[in-house]
């Protein structure tokens, strides 16, 4: 292509993106208002998308002037912990690189590590094999994170798992009673994490039966044991609630709420002009427990804490299915994002308690509402006392001031950035700890469209770095992710790295670790325990008998770090890796007699081909 040429193509591609970013405008713009029934302001239009390119017109100055290049060899500033939405997993990503370190099974199956295949993990999951991770949160300790353990929802099957952040491996996985859309979850962060809290998106009659008037369907704050991985109790309301947040003070934890109508049809859950902010006073519920005011339903104490029953919930209104709520590095305020409303409304936490006591209004928790742009979704924040929101149908990031929102500012704006396309969550680095430092933002673009090489009907997503360094918002870079990551914690480096371990301990995750090898018979039970030491296994051969249910011990005794060993049986749908000083099992029925080779699926050696053994199933 000729300069000429190329510069006609790029002016032609450029004008094909705005021309997109206008369509899908008007087809956002165009669903919200239908659904709504609503009239949007042209004021709120137009002045969004004027800011965009006012934004863009100016200079560089006010820029950041961060350099988000890592060289090879050298290291990211920060982990980034994704979610994998309908992927069921969880990945590690590198920031501001925006490289892919590592992805870890959760809900799903996955053969890189056997996860659904190994007997611990088949424990875990229990035959369910598919999950839509949404939210995944870091503990805390005194308001920033301790680097111990994830959490992580599955909105499918209504089951939170928790990942170790020493191994990247999940170690534990909680089946929740009660609820369907097992959505929002957010750690306590103050004084320590004791409890998750988990939002139920769908209503549902509790117990669960047929033949129940959607009129009592309710929905559920599940409060889990972090530790013990337990349910402690749910507070059942009578909305739905989505998005989840805590304080700083291990006071209360908070929910949004976009069916307070009890809808079971989209345009029911838009009836109403206000939903609901509900705020979950943890003293209160801790005092229900005490007295017993609860019932068990599959055992579960659920309280209740509909309209009239309880004084647990308070429930402050806020516009129209609203959906994200975060809470400032500063604990002061909670910001819900107005989804359908195209405000931000601002909520002062230190006024919950006086609308709790009957002092003021719950409305009048509410200290600012400033407009944002069309359809707000979530809000990060600098640690420099500005917000940003993403905001879903004008595709833009809105950089606003907190401070000016308080005081009154119906358009307390800083910048506007144009993202491509359509943004769900984004997070600045360490935005959800009190140590927020204003220096990374990603942007979980739920559309990539033209951004990359067409690669058929089903795009990635497309993921945008943002230096937040500076006044204004810089995008650098552009990352396909595949589907799809909903959410995105960013922490600094030096809080996980010297947890993570190079190996195992031997005998700290299964009894069942081979030091030597043999095989056990226990009538027409077979124990074979198998060591892994490159490039061999520790018997070239075993042999069963047809119809034998075998189970095998797999330990990689090698400690070496990095050096991982794979354990694949031919014909038998198995496939794992052991890493240093780790055991995994797998038990099978062995039913057609012949010659099956297992062998290392994960290149150790010089001689990896050759690692490999026989198991012979006798007739
Ligand atoms: Cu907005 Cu599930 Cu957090 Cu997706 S939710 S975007
Ligand atoms: Cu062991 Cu390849
Ligand atoms: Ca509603």
């Amino acid at each position: 292509m000729s300069k000429n040429n190329r510069d006609n193509h790029d002016n032609e591609k450029r004008g094909k993106q705005l021309d997109r970013r206008r369509f899908l405008k008007m087809l956002g713009v165009a669903g919200v208002a239908a659904g709504a029934g609503m009239v949007l302001s042209k004021d709120v239009l137009t002045n969004s998308s004027k800011d965009g390119l006012v934004a863009k017109a100016e200079a560089s100055n006010g820029m950041g002037e961060q350099n988000m290049e890592v060289k090879p060899g050298e290291y990211d500033q920060y982990y980034g912990f994704w979610s994998g939405g309908h992927s069921g997993e969880v990945r590690v990503m590198g920031v501001p690189s925006m490289r892919e370190l590592m992805r870890i099974p959760v809900f799903n199956i996955e053969c890189g590590k056997g996860w659904g295949i190994t007997n611990d993990s088949k424990k875990m999951l229990k035959g369910i094999t598919v999950g839509d991770t949404h939210h995944v949160h870091g503990s805390y300790v005194n308001g920033t994170y301790d680097g111990k353990y994830l959490f992580v929802n599955d909105k499918i099957n209504n089951r939170v798992a928790r990942i170790r952040i020493d191994i990247m491996e999940t170690d534990a996985i909680l089946q929740v009673p009660n609820i369907q859309g097992a959505h929002g979850l957010f750690p306590q962060r103050f004084p320590k994490t004791e409890w998750v809290v988990l939002n139920s998106e769908f209503q549902v009659p509790m117990p669960n039966r047929s033949g129940v008037d959607p009129k009592d369907y309710y929905g559920a704050h599940t409060i889990i044991d972090a530790e013990r991985m337990a349910v402690v109790c749910q507070v059942m309301i009578d909305s739905n609630i989505d998005l989840a947040g805590t304080d700083y003070q291990g006071k209360y934890s908070f929910a949004t709420s976009y069916n307070t109508e009890k809808g079971v049809t989209i345009s029911e859950m838009l009836a109403n002009d206000f939903d609901y902010l509900h705020v979950f006073n943890w003293e209160k519920i801790r005092e229900a427990l005490r007295k017993g005011n609860y019932k068990t339903i599959n055992g579960v104490k659920v309280i209740d804490g509909r309209e009239g029953k309880s004084d647990i919930v308070l429930r402050i209104p806020v516009p129209k299915n609203p959906h994200g709520v975060n809470v400032s590095p500063d604990g002061k305020y909670a910001v819900c994002s107005g989804k359908v409303s195209p405000t931000c409304t601002v909520v002062e936490i230190s006024r919950i308690e006086d609308a709790y006591a009957g002092k003021i209004k719950p409305a009048d928790c509410i200290a600012g509402q400033p407009e944002i742009g069309l359809g707000p979704l979530h809000t990060t924040f600098d640690g420099r006392g500005n917000a940003i929101t993403s905001v879903f149908i004008d595709s833009t990031n809105v950089k606003w001031n907190l401070d000016r929102a308080v005081k009154g500012d119906k358009k307390p704006i800083v910048d506007v950035l144009d993202i491509s396309y359509q943004v769900g969550h984004i997070m600045a680095s360490m935005a959800e700890t009190k140590e927020a430092d204003g220096k990374w933002m990603v942007s979980l673009n739920k559309m990539s469209k033209d951004r990359f090489l067409n690669v058929g009907p089903l795009k990635p997503e497309n993921e945008q770095l943002v230096d937040i360094s500076g006044e204004k918002l810089r995008l650098l870079h552009d990352s396909p992710a595949y589907i799809e990551p909903h959410d995105v914690i960013i922490v600094r480096k030096d809080i996980i790295e010297s947890k993570v371990k190079d190996r195992f301990n031997m005998f700290e995750y299964s009894v069942d670790a081979a030091t030597t090898n043999s095989v056990d018979r226990k009538g027409k039970d077979v124990t074979v325990r198998l060591t892994a030491n490159a490039p061999v296994f520790g018997l070239s051969e075993v042999r069963v008998k047809k119809g034998d249910r075998v189970t095998f011990h797999v330990t990689n005794n090698d400690e070496i770090a990095d050096l991982t060993h794979g354990f694949a049986l031919e014909n038998h749908n198995i496939s794992f890796t052991i890493s240093p000083f780790q055991t995994k099992s797998v038990t099978f029925t062995a039913e057609k007699p012949g010659v099956y080779w297992f062998y290392c699926t994960n290149f150790c050696h010089a001689l990896h081909l050759e690692m490999r053994s026989r198991l012979i199933i006798e007739a």
